[in-house]
């Protein structure tokens, strides 16, 4: 069955698709990718994953971070994905003092996709404690802190670089990051149309300390705290009751599910079948970009459902039975709430003489890319009027992977 609503064309050289929105990315974890699978710990968690990312983290500076960053957009590109919302809390000198351009390290994230040609939601992002209880920022999360004026100020330097490719929304890092009281003082301060996006209820300890210190679960918390819309993502959502499940469908929001990331951090199976039930509206994100792939995040969606469920063919509807399309039609549905930017036109170009394609229909074609084989099927790519990509390859991959490997081997010198 083919559906009106997926704008799915057979061309003269492949089968073009939209571009696909990256809901979620922390630019600069794409250099630890891969560093971080050896036992250091018989209780090795998330937790402990944090600490590691943290130690990464501290020995950033706005070149190195602009080298990573251009690296992993590239990269986007190269496997479809044509806008990024980069969650952004990198911001301070490793001690904590701003720099002397405060703007300095959202200015290095803007560059980079500026200089590969990715669509850019910057999502700075606010972080003013180390947990739920209140506690103070620990000191590797120092270089993360702002109170709520420093953080309006960095918003009014950000908001000149606004332009065709690039957007500018908020971000809260969590719960355990923004006490509640700065939470209601920023809401009224964001302009109307901000995307905001949040991480949320990721881990079965941010769920239990939610409880412990605002009695209520998280996104429980938060629906009944702040007025939750399409204007927000919630990123993660991994723990979540029925209740909740169907309460966020119902807000508009938009869940970001991250499920390389998720299954490599050991959170969790996000109840895709509910939410789907409960008509939500949903996209994916590469967060710590263990993988930087939107064939390998639908796959894995659907896959973890399948394993949990013991049963195939999960993400369809009765009018919709492909999995595949299903999974694109709701990446597509979500892009510009999230991302703010609507109708963007951008295309994705699949090799048409790919032998994973071959004899491909208008039918089965989004299910062969996604469902069989490894090899990146992308050949070009056009955003904003721009082919950024062109036989698989980015247009400056060469220059941007020197200066990464450079960037890299001074991070772990
Ligand atoms: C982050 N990443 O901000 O990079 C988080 C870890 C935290 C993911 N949640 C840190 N995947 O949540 O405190
Ligand atoms: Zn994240």
């Amino acid at each position: 069955m083919s559906n009106p609503h997926l704008p799915v064309t057979q061309t003269s050289t492949g089968w073009q698709l939209p571009g696909i929105a990256n809901l979620h990315s922390h630019a600069f974890q794409r250099a630890m990718a891969g560093m971080a699978e050896r036992q250091s710990n018989p209780e090795d968690s998330f937790w402990t994953w944090r600490e590691t990312m943290y130690r990464f983290a501290a020995r950033f500076d706005p070149d190195t971070l602009h080298a990573v960053a251009a690296q992993v957009y590239a990269e986007m590109l190269e496997a479809g994905y044509t806008t990024v919302c980069e969650f952004h809390y990198l911001h301070h000198s490793p001690d904590g003092t701003p720099y002397d351009d405060p703007a300095a390290m959202s200015r290095a994230i803007i560059r980079a996709a500026r200089e590969t040609g990715i669509r850019l939601t910057l999502l700075p992002v606010l972080y003013m404690q180390g947990g739920f209880d209140g506690r103070a920022l620990s000191e590797r999360q120092r270089r993360f802190g702002h109170d709520i004026d420093a953080y309006l100020r960095l918003v009014d330097l950000l908001l000149p670089e606004i332009d065709a490719t690039v957007n500018l929304g908020c971000a809260l890092h969590s719960l355990r990051a923004v006490p509640a009281d700065a939470m209601h003082a920023l809401m009224p301060q964001l302009p109307r149309e901000t995307p905001i996006h949040i991480h949320i209820a990721e881990q079965i300890g941010e769920v239990q300390d939610c409880m412990a210190v605002r009695n209520a679960r998280p996104v429980e918390w938060l629906l009944g705290n702040a007025a939750v819309d399409a204007r927000w993502t919630l990123v993660h959502a991994t723990h979540l009751t029925i209740e909740e499940t169907q309460a966020i469908a119902g807000s508009g929001a938009t869940v970001a599910i991250c499920p390389t990331t998720e299954a490599n951090l050991g959170d969790g199976l996000f109840p895709l079948r509910d939410y789907l039930d409960a008509g939500g509206a949903w996209g994916i994100g590469s967060d710590s970009h263990i993988s930087v792939s939107p064939v390998e995040e639908l796959r894995w969606l659907e896959y973890g459902q399948r394993l949990a469920s013991r049963h195939r063919n999960i993400a369809v509807s009765p009018d919709s039975p492909s999995v595949g399309e299903t999974l694109l039609r709701g990446v597509m549905a979500s892009g510009a709430h999230a991302s703010g930017f609507a109708d963007t036109g951008d295309v994705v170009v699949l090799d048409g003489n790919a032998p994973q394609l071959a004899g491909a229909s208008r039918d089965d074609v989004v299910d062969r890319w996604i469902f069989s084989g490894n090899r990146n099927l992308v050949d070009d790519v056009h955003v904003a009027g721009q082919r950024v990509v062109a036989d698989g390859m980015h247009r400056d991959r060469d220059a941007i992977a020197g200066r990464y490997g450079a960037a890299i081997r001074k991070l772990i010198a």
